[in-house]
């Protein structure tokens, strides 16, 4: 039995209700000891992971870790959020009583850590100061090293965290137990495994993986699902899964701070850290402020929206991580940063790791490379040889320090002032390059339409998406009529503005299927010509759907994309939103008490988009036909 309260001391740990927490909990999975962890144990902490074999050296202070081969990704079907009341059941958030969640997590998690080290992580989701930091505080409390690390890497990780809250009380149970990983039945009928976020009761209980989103509780269950619900609740804040990103004109010294949603697979972590494009290079400055999570809130002071990340690194998919599509983050995971890689493959020789799309091929010498599940390459059977040797959901973990245009005042307190709001699905046909909106009521209908093309035809209709509204359909945790109202009312609140806007990098040609936008650094120029919009320097072209730049107006200059694709990325192809507008209405009609605001700007979309097909000749001449031929 665990000396909790010598550990708890030895630690400097002094808040009674964190201490009321840890023991209930150290009791109750029969934890061996009990271990408080400070961001400065990492050293530490790596030293006995590298020993008992649970990470590997993977070059100058980079490390390699396999998970378990049936746990590599979220499960949403056995994520739920639980409160005490029915009226919070949305058609997202897999709602369930608390009263029954609970005992049955308490059950699953009764000795379960039995011979095992209970690490308590006190955290923030904030930079220290902020004015969301009532909301930020936690305790993760895990029997897992690796999650360990990862925490640190994630988070803002130690004592003083949880020591001085103003009201002890206000900090996030999280509580994470493995499980017997091998026999938890994941992906069948005898499913073990249950991640819960407990929202009015402010308790995270997850059991039964030690990856990712299900593992790392800071992030998606504290920063997305706990902090959306304490934002509603309180009626103070949005917690978005959003990018956020900096832009300075050094020509004018004006920055600009643009934040946004994207399902994923559409580029939201190459988006985040982009760069600009080298020709635009001596004019545009472009800082890095998070890759996966938001904050909003409008300052009653200045009256303006203000945005921060709450997570403190990256947890990045490594597929077609590369010189091209994201530099900065291959920076950000070189020699030296620390970083941990999990699920790629791994050379046991050399140390080098790899991943599809690292390089256009992978490594010819085979000798000692072995794919993720820990097979070498070169004893792979004839049926297994095109098998990837990473697993897709492979991820990079780093400290936000270490991308290299990280924002100078990525920490502040204050946040940054929010100009503008995007949405951006990965789609092949109809989204143009970007439309921008300017109604709040628009802007939020917009991004609660947001999808992405289902993945595979059995998945939907053709040109039908798969809803991500927000990019938060996995992470909602209150029904999506009152998170729309939340959204109209904080942005409301505000004096001055963001513009919207919907991008769409990933357009391509009907006949040959190449992509019509060259992306990455490029998607800088229609963002610039939405700071310009919003600045009055450019007035586009109005659509039903949003403004869209004039060709003249988007800088140009060093792109390599021909005048036909340019017009098509630059066109509106009113059958196939009229189509669209269609699916909208049945994907809204499902959200009961969704704002009358909402209805009405789908309405005036939809009306708009019929009053403009009596003139397809002068909207898009090129575009219709092709569409149409399409059919
Ligand atoms: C996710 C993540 O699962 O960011 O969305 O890890
Ligand atoms: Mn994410």
């Amino acid at each position: 039995m665990a000396d909790v309260d010598a550990a708890l001391d030895a630690a400097g740990l002094k808040n009674a209700k964190v201490r009321e927490y840890v023991k209930y909990w150290a009791e109750h999975t029969g934890a061996a000891g009990v271990e408080v962890i400070s961001a400065s144990d990492d050293a530490r902490l790596i030293r006995e992971s590298l020993e008992a074999g649970e990470i590997q050296p993977a070059g100058e202070g980079l490390y390699y870790s396999r998970s378990y081969v049936k746990d590599t990704a979220r499960s949403e079907e056995r994520t739920i959020v639980a409160t005490n009341n029915p009226s919070d059941a949305g058609v997202y958030n897999n709602w369930r009583p608390a009263a029954e969640m609970r005992p049955l997590l308490e059950q699953r998690m009764r000795g379960a850590s039995a011979g095992k080290t209970m690490y308590v992580i006190p955290y923030l989701m904030a930079a220290p100061g902020s004015p969301l930091e009532a909301y930020a505080a936690g305790v993760e409390l895990t029997d897992h090293r690796t999650v360990v690390l990862h925490m640190i890497r994630m988070a803002r990780v130690g004592v003083d965290y949880v020591d001085n809250l103003a009201d002890p009380n206000s900090f996030v149970r999280a509580v994470h137990v493995t499980g017997d990983l091998e026999n938890l039945g994941q992906g069948t009928p005898d499913d073990q495994r249950y991640f819960v976020t407990v929202a009015d009761e402010r308790t995270i209980l997850h059991f039964g993986s030690s990856y990712g989103g299900n593992a790392l509780l800071g992030k998606i269950a504290h920063g997305l699902r706990q902090a959306a619900y304490d934002g509603w609740a309180s009626g103070k804040f949005l917690a978005e899964q959003f990018m956020l990103l900096g832009i300075t004109d050094k020509q004018t010294g004006r920055k600009y701070h643009i934040c946004g949603g994207f399902p994923s697979a559409s580029g939201k972590t190459n988006l985040a850290m982009t760069l600009a494009p080298d020709s635009l290079g001596e004019r545009y400055h472009v800082e890095f402020y998070g890759d996966d999570i938001a904050w909003l809130w409008v300052d009653p002071d200045d009256g303006k929206l203000y945005g921060m990340n709450p997570e403190f690194g990256v947890f990045g998919v490594a597929k077609d991580t590369n010189e091209t599509t994201n530099p900065t983050a291959l920076d950000a995971i070189g020699p030296g940063t620390q970083a941990l890689f999990t699920n790629i493959a791994y050379n046991e020789l050399t140390h080098e790791v790899w991943w599809e799309g690292k390089t256009p091929g992978p490594p010819e010498d085979v000798t000692g490379w072995r794919d993720w599940t820990g097979e070498l390459i070169s004893e792979r059977s004839d049926a297994n040889l095109g098998e990837p040797w990473a697993h897709p959901n492979s991820r990079f973990t780093t400290t936000l320090t270490t991308v290299p245009n990280i924002a100078a005042d990525f920490d502040s307190p204050k946040g940054v002032p929010i100009d503008a709001i995007i949405f951006g699905g990965r789609t092949r046909d109809r989204e143009p390059l970007i439309r921008a909106i300017t109604d709040l009521a628009e802007g939020v209908y917009d991004g609660l339409t947001l999808g992405a093309e289902a993945t595979f035809a059995a998945e939907g209709v053709e040109g039908q998406l798969r809803y991500d509204p927000m990019s938060m359909r996995p992470f909602m945790s209150y029904p999506e009529g009152p998170y729309a109202a939340h959204w109209l009312k904080i942005v409301g609140a505000a004096s001055e503005q963001p513009i919207f806007a919907h991008v769409n990098w990933f357009q391509r040609h009907p006949e040959d299927g190449h992509f019509l936008w060259p992306g990455y650094r490029e998607n800088l120029r229609p963002l610039i010509w939405l700071m310009q919009l919003k600045n009055g320097e450019v007035t586009g072209r109005a659509t039903p759907v949003g403004i869209i730049p004039t060709a003249d107006e988007l800088h140009l200059d060093g792109v390599d994309i021909t005048p036909e694709d340019l017009e098509t990325i630059l066109t509106i192809d009113n059958a196939r939103w009229q189509q669209e507008i269609g699916f909208r209405a049945k994907h809204l009609e499902q959200f009961p008490g969704l704002p009358e605001e909402i209805w009405q700007a789908h309405r005036r979309v939809a009306a708009a988009l019929e009053a403009d097909i009596t003139e397809p000749q002068e909207q898009a001449p090129k575009m219709c036909h092709t569409r149409r031929q399409k059919g």
